[in-house]
């Protein structure tokens, strides 16, 4: 499961470069889903009854953005198949034209319904410790998702615009940072809508702004979400939510097994 190459053409790694997200149907099969969802399921009860805290922040109100696990892979196998596997990866290196990618980490999101709230706009990159601008997420749909579901929006083309202010999640869903945007105001900005069904999947540059609107369906909205990053990435110190994992130095290349390869 999870391995084979998904194809992409030349419009698509165009679409990527140029609007900093591209959205992908049917890269999963339902099989593929059905065990990622289940394999989530168990993690999500594991950490209910050891009480552990897989994610940066336990708070009430980050809670109701999402539960947030990270580096899930670790833990379950069927996860680390699919993270590891050379389908997403896969992806993640022909976007990027690279010859290989690294994992960064992935993170399970979970949006709960009922008093769940919007995850506000922004960009990742700004959190991430890295010198170049080119990782990238992948953001699988394990539900279908719909905007009443919580589905990820993007702004076309905010990649080009630089790394701007990092925001804090777990405060308000922000909508107004729209508004902030050096590219016009909120009129002018036309938010890509992602809804997809379970096994879709978008990609995001790390400096496009996404946003996800609430869960105000009566179902949970599950998402596995990788981020990889070209191989010869450097690192450069960011206080970050995985912590400092692997101890580089600033400059040093990423490497080694708490980042692993993916041709
Ligand atoms: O799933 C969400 O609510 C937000 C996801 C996100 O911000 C990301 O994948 O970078």
């Amino acid at each position: 499961m999870y391995g084979g190459e998904y194809r992409l053409t030349d419009d698509q790694i165009r679409f990527y470069e140029e609007n900093g997200f591209v959205q992908l149907h049917n890269v999963l099969t339902a099989e593929e889903v059905q065990t990622l969802r289940a394999a989530l399921d168990v993690a999500i009860a594991d950490r209910d009854r050891l009480k552990a805290n897989w994610g940066p922040r336990e708070d009430e109100e980050y809670a109701k953005v999402f539960l947030q696990m990270v580096n899930v892979w670790e833990r379950y196998a069927a996860i680390e198949e699919y993270v590891l596997g050379s389908r997403i990866g896969g992806i993640a290196r022909q976007l990027t034209r690279s010859s290989a990618v690294r994992l960064w980490h992935d993170h399970a999101l979970i949006k709960y319904p009922k008093d769940s709230k919007a995850t506000a706009w922004h960009q990742d990159k700004v959190y991430w410790p890295m010198r170049e601008n080119t990782a990238l997420s992948c953001w699988m749909a394990l539900d279908d998702v719909t905007v009443d579901k919580g589905c990820m929006w993007f702004i076309p083309g905010s990649h080009k615009l630089g790394p701007l202010d990092p925001v804090d999640l777990g405060k308000a869903g922000d909508e107004d940072l729209l508004a902030l945007l050096p590219i016009g105001g909120r009129e002018s900005v036309r938010p890509f809508i992602a809804e997809m069904k379970a096994g879709s999947c978008t990609f995001h540059h790390g400096l496009t702004f996404h946003y996800a609107g609430p869960n105000v369906t009566d179902g949970p909205r599950r998402a596995m979400v990788t981020i990889y990053m070209p191989a010869g990435t450097h690192y450069a110190p960011l206080a970050h939510l995985i912590g400092d994992r692997g101890n580089l130095t600033d400059g040093e290349e990423f490497h080694g097994p708490l980042f692993p390869i993916i041709r």
